[in-house]
């Protein structure tokens, strides 16, 4: 491609030089305690930074706003990670972003500097508005802010025209507040990044085990004698969890990890928190590594299913678990007669791994008295994310692994408070019974039809069927797919709205009219009518707590994510409205109160989430009850995926880089992958690279092809990993351009972000 033919990146990088070195094979120790302290120290400064620190994760502080991973009863004096204090730091910054700046910056300006520089330019402190045909975001009232949303809203045909999405941050009292907010105005319009995320694991597991959680807590990693951690890397996106599996290597369980690559944190840890974490060579963790094609879970998983199934056939009662299979499970004939029927062939060329890798980790499964397999985005972001949750489930039931202690099925959750956001009502397919206990408690009519989800939500945008958008936090435009469509969608509407705390590109693209509503961090005070107040979070094992922050607010003129919802809320229901909008504001106890009228398993909520540590909800599928429409547990049937590669074909999945929280990137840096400076990068495996008659270093651009559409992203450099063949890995959101808005997971609606098909073509 030529200069003039290949586009305009529309996610931007700073000027890259790109340097690689060996990976490295140890997570933690030093390293990861400097790269704490200088970020800390840098956004922060050095007594800030440290006081902050200490508040983070601690019965009283604040929840970390980085992953979902649970806290220990035990606290330690740090209870956090690098990369929690990287997001810590992120938000807690004293740099801030005041009116002028953007007055004098032109979107068109900013458009050419990287996200990283837009997000290094610190903390939004007023609200702004970009007005029809202007080039510039100038300051904005909070009353005008409200009212204009308020008019866009009142003039839509139908509620259904507006979109309101929610990032998993939001804490379950402004998560609650919102999605009530839009059904009162009467749409289930409420896409969110779970959408993009978790969305497989929660369809997969509720059809068959009941609930679309995680059944295991922590306390059951001390006690397990296995734990497959598959399509995650916890080393760079929930540190914090290594303390677990180091836990649970040394109480002598097993670990496995299938990965198509070798991340650093499965291999070796060193403990941070422990001070001989700082010398020696560390914890080895992971017994076995199973370098499993992109996609090749589901004919991996049937391979060492296969093998355990053979196994019980030679020395029958002495694998499987029979009386847990007969009494509590259904399916479990046609599941072992397509086992039966898949051959080894299939299985080996479809996974990329040999039968004695096969037999090592079915020799684990077979040993293991109590097993939990974790897994993240390498499961759930592909056409058959929903699938390969449900081949995990079989796994866990061939043992009869769910519903008891040391064992389960631990979706290991991102966002801080992702699950607890939908728990409390953010969700565009919404039970009846929810429904209805909204309106028995409010007295008002809520929507019945589903709403849109993430993808849906931008297909509707861009063909003009809704108008408005409202983001409760997050990153719409670079965290989606497809982001030429996405743009075009944001584009195509009257009103775009980003309640947010830093900056970033989703604020640059925007409809005819745009507002920045600025709001308090997790980090930060939350002083209202009745006092101080907290809120509360729900982490990825089903665990109720409170959070408070203890910092000044980065300006006098931010509100806190329920008063901004509530000011929306006045606004545009007025009078007619059944809820005492401002009341609830002057004292979140009261918003919980009514969390605890409508959601089951609330019961004194207040009470309870004032003990420290918080609660745990009930989860039946925990306790061995599977309340699925058939009442028992299910084995499921599933193909084994193909993917027909051309020549000059790899298949691409779009990772996060050890210097990044989902969109908002810290540096250019991947420490434990080797890889410096750049982010513009291809990796592959080095004889594909040889073959293909590329050289380490060269610039190509990437084209994935799709329903006779090409996309491009361009210029990228290519760099040799140990990876399987005809594999590419690249970062997101860089490549998020490549991924089609019609690849998605069948049900889940996930986009397909780890299996897109692309070409390279080198840069003369
Ligand atoms: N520091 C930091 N922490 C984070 C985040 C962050 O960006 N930065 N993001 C948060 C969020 S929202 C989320 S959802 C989580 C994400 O946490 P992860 O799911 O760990 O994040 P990804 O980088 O998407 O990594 C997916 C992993 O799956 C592997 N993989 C990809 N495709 C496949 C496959 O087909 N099969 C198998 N077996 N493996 C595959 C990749 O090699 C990679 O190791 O982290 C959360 N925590
Ligand atoms: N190709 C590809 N695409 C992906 C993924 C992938 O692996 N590959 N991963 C997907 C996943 S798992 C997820 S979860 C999504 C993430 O999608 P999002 O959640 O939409 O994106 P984030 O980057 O987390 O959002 C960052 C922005 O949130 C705002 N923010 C930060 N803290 C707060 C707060 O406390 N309150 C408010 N109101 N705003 C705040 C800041 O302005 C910041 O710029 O991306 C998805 N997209
Ligand atoms: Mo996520």
């Amino acid at each position: 491609m030529t200069e003039d033919e290949r586009p305009e990146p529309i996610v931007r990088n700073d000027e890259e030089n790109l340097e690689v070195t060996e990976p490295s094979n140890v997570a933690g120790g030093v390293p990861a305690v400097k790269a704490t302290m200088q970020h800390a120290r840098r956004q922060m400064g050095l007594i800030r930074g440290a006081k902050t620190l200490l508040q983070l994760n601690k019965l009283d502080g604040f929840d970390c706003p980085g992953c979902a991973w649970p806290d220990p009863q035990k606290r330690a004096t740090a209870e956090f990670c690098e990369n929690g204090a990287k997001a810590v730091a992120d938000e807690a910054t004293t740099k801030v972003v005041e009116p002028e700046f953007l007055e004098q910056h032109s979107l068109s300006d900013l458009m050419k500097k990287s996200g990283r520089w837009l997000n290094a330019q610190g903390r939004l402190t007023h609200p702004m508005v970009r007005r029809e045909q202007s080039e510039h975001y100038e300051a904005i009232s909070w009353d005008d802010a409200f009212s204009l949303i308020a008019d866009e809203l009142r003039a839509l045909n139908s509620p259904d025209e507006a979109i309101f999405y929610t990032s998993g941050r939001t804490s379950n009292e402004a998560a609650f507040l919102y999605q009530l907010f839009v059904r009162e105005f009467g749409t289930n319009n409420l896409p969110d990044c779970s959408n993009m995320c978790h969305e497989s694991s929660g369809v997969g597991l509720s059809e068959v085990i009941g609930v679309g959680k995680g059944t295991v807590l922590l306390e059951d990693f001390e006690r397990t004698d296995a734990i497959f951690v598959i399509g995650q890397n916890p080393g760079t996106n929930h540190p914090r969890m290594m303390s677990a599996l180091q836990k649970a290597a040394r109480n002598g369980a097993t670990i496995v990890s299938i990965n198509p690559l070798r991340e650093t944190g499965l291999s070796r840890f060193k403990n941070p928190q422990e001070v001989g974490g700082w010398i020696g060579s560390g914890t080895p963790l992971s017994s076995l590594f199973l370098q499993v094609r992109i996609n090749g879970d589901v004919a991996l998983l049937k391979g060492i299913m296969k093998q355990m199934l053979e196994e019980e056939e030679r020395r029958p009662g002495e694998v499987l678990n029979q009386k847990f299979i007969d009494e509590r499970t259904s399916g479990f004939d046609e599941f072992a007669d397509d086992l039966r029927h898949t051959s080894w062939e299939k299985i080996v060329e479809s996974s990329g791994i040999e039968r004695d890798e096969i037999r090592k980790a079915a020799d684990i499964a077979i040993d293991a008295d109590r097993m939990i397999c974790c897994w993240a985005m390498g499961l759930t972001q592909h056409k058959n994310g929903v699938a390969n949750i449900q081949e995990v489930v079989n796994f866990l039931l061939m043992g009869g692994q769910i519903g008891r202690p040391g064992a389960g099925a631990c979706p290991v959750r991102g966002h801080s408070n992702v699950q607890g956001d939908r728990t409390v009502g953010i969700w565009d397919r919404p039970t009846d019974e929810f429904l209805d206990r909204l309106e028995s408690t409010f007295g008002f009519e809520a929507p019945r039809e589903h709403g849109y989800d993430t993808v849906h939500a931008l297909k509707a945008m861009k063909s003009g069927d809704a108008k408005v958008f409202v983001g409760l936090g997050g990153n719409f435009l670079s965290a989606t797919p497809d982001t030429d469509f996405s743009a075009e969608a944001l584009e195509n509407c009257r009103l775009t709205v980003q309640i947010s705390t830093k900056l970033n590109r989703g604020h640059l693209v925007t409809g005819d009219r745009a507002l920045i509503l600025p709001c308090l961090g997790r980090t930060e005070i939350d002083e209202q009518a009745g006092g101080r107040q907290f809120v509360t979070v729900e982490n990825s094992m089903g665990i109720v707590h409170r959070s408070r922050g203890k910092l000044p607010p980065a300006s006098d003129h931010l509100l806190s994510e329920p008063a901004i919802v509530a000011g929306m809320a006045n606004a545009t229901l007025g009078d007619d409205s059944k809820i005492p909008w401002s009341e609830l504001i002057a004292d979140y106890d009261t918003i919980r109160d009514l969390i605890e009228d409508v959601i089951d398993g609330f019961e004194f909520y207040n009470k309870r989430v004032r003990k420290p540590g918080g609660f745990a909800l009930p989860n039946p599928a925990r306790e061995g009850d599977f309340e699925t429409d058939t009442g028992d547990a299910k084995f499921t049937v599933h193909p084994i995926p193909e993917h027909e590669l051309d020549d000059g074909q790899y298949l691409m999945m779009t990772i996060r880089s050890h210097d990044q929280f989902n969109t908002t990137i810290y540096t250019d840096n991947d420490r434990y992958r080797g890889i410096k400076n750049a982010r513009r990068v291809v990796m592959l495996n080095p004889l594909d690279i040889e073959n293909a008659g590329l050289a380490e270093g060269q610039p190509v651009d990437l084209v994935s092809r799709y329903d006779g559409t090409e996309r491009v992203a361009p210029d990228f450099k290519v760099v040799a990993y140990d990876m399987p063949r005809r594999s590419a890995a690249t970062y997101f959101p860089e490549a998020n351009v490549l991924v089609p808005i019609d690849e998605y997971a069948h049900r889940s609606h996930t986009p397909a972000s780890k299996s897109i098909v692309i070409e390279l073509h080198p840069i003369e």
